[in-house]
């Protein structure tokens, strides 16, 4: 009697324990099959379809660092084109100042229009970086060109040389330009807190640590803020509290030709201080031709932007998501593969001189 009274407080404990097992066990398998599903969606909306078709009627917004730079004019142009060819349609819509602050207000009003994609050059790496954020939450495609923003505030930047290359350059155009003896170098830049120019000057000055430049001396770093009269200025102060100064290397096609005016217009330094950097062959050429600039360099900015136009529309029409390896057509400008970081290289800069200056038209 005892021992079937036993047996059966046994049989209940077992029963209780297994029931028990069961409920935890269909609780886990629930739980697999929730992370499962989740994770599949989720990589279901980030998957690329090389396949996919390029989508007509795209609407994209192209945002320069500023209206009314050639240079940057140049590169809107370019963006442009490529939507239109694919039969899309982008509007420009910039800052009349190179800060981060009119670019941050503008592109909240954008974000609510929700755009397909936004192509972008930036003002400053991070200040930009939540309200691009919240434009990739709601669906809009991200893609900086010329000036990154964080990393993981857009999906493709396009880098119209590598930074790395483009900092020895201007590092070789220091010494070049110093000429046998070197001697004092300043930076002109554009604002404080550009993105390229920073990353480009960082280099520099790395690379002028190097041995062969130990007898060039960066005396100072100047901010034009990419805007035509500031950098005039800015040129003639570095001029007056400098006068040992070589060479103004200015990495903003807004300083060089600002710094290459002032410099021509005063016989005291004309052809005797040389100005170098980054400039556009046509702002450039009659410097170059009046003896003020021996070189300067820069990519093409029309394709630049045309890769970023090419890049946006893959991206919003699925074909990419901006993960290394990825491949898609861009256009005249062929096959193009994203990189480490999302990041697509253009190619190498061209060095203008007197001797090919003439053979550039942009
Ligand atoms: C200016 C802008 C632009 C830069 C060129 C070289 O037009 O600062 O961002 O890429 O110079």
């Amino acid at each position: 009697m005892r021992d079937s009274r036993w047996g059966r407080f046994l049989a209940l404990l077992f029963a209780v324990v297994l029931g028990a097992a069961v409920i935890t066990g269909c609780g886990s398998t629930k739980d697999d099959s929730n992370e499962g599903s989740g994770g599949s969606a989720a990589s279901g909306e980030t998957k690329a379809d090389a396949g996919a078709a390029i989508k007509k009627g795209l609407n994209v917004v192209v945002m320069p660092k500023q209206l009314g730079n050639p240079y940057e004019e140049l590169e809107n142009k370019g963006t442009v084109a490529a939507i239109e060819e694919t039969g899309g349609s982008a509007k420009i819509q910039g800052p009349t100042d190179a800060s981060a602050s009119s670019q941050v207000s503008l592109l909240r009003s954008i974000t609510q229009q929700k755009p397909d994609a936004i192509v972008l050059a930036a003002n400053d790496p991070n200040a930009i970086a939540p309200v691009l954020k919240q434009a990739m939450q709601r669906g809009v495609k991200v893609v900086t060109q010329d000036s990154d923003a964080a990393k993981d505030a857009r999906q493709i930047f396009i880098n119209q040389a590598t930074t790395q290359s483009i900092g020895v350059q201007l590092a070789k155009q220091a010494k070049e330009t110093a000429g046998p003896d070197g001697g004092e170098v300043a930076v002109l830049s554009a604002t404080a807190n550009a993105p390229n120019q920073n990353a480009w000057i960082k280099i520099m000055q790395d690379e002028l640590k190097k041995p062969g430049y130990e007898n060039i001396k960066v005396v100072k770093v100047a901010y034009g803020d990419d805007d035509d009269q500031k950098s005039f200025q800015q040129a003639q102060g570095l001029l007056r509290a400098y006068p040992k100064l070589k060479s103004i290397v200015s990495p903003t096609t807004v300083g060089i030709a600002a710094a290459a005016r002032y410099v021509s217009s005063k016989p005291a330094y004309k052809g005797k201080v040389a100005v170098t950097g980054l400039g556009t062959p046509n702002q450039m050429s009659k410097f170059v031709k009046d003896g003020t600039v021996q070189q300067f360099a820069l990519w093409n900015p029309e394709d630049v932007g045309y890769l970023g136009g090419w890049a946006a529309a893959a991206l919003a029409s699925g074909q990419i998501t901006g993960k290394e390896g990825e491949t898609f057509k861009a256009g005249k400008l062929g096959d193009k593969t994203i990189g480490a970081d999302g990041e697509i290289v253009l190619g190498p800069p061209t060095t203008f001189t007197k001797d090919n200056i003439d053979d550039f038209d942009f």
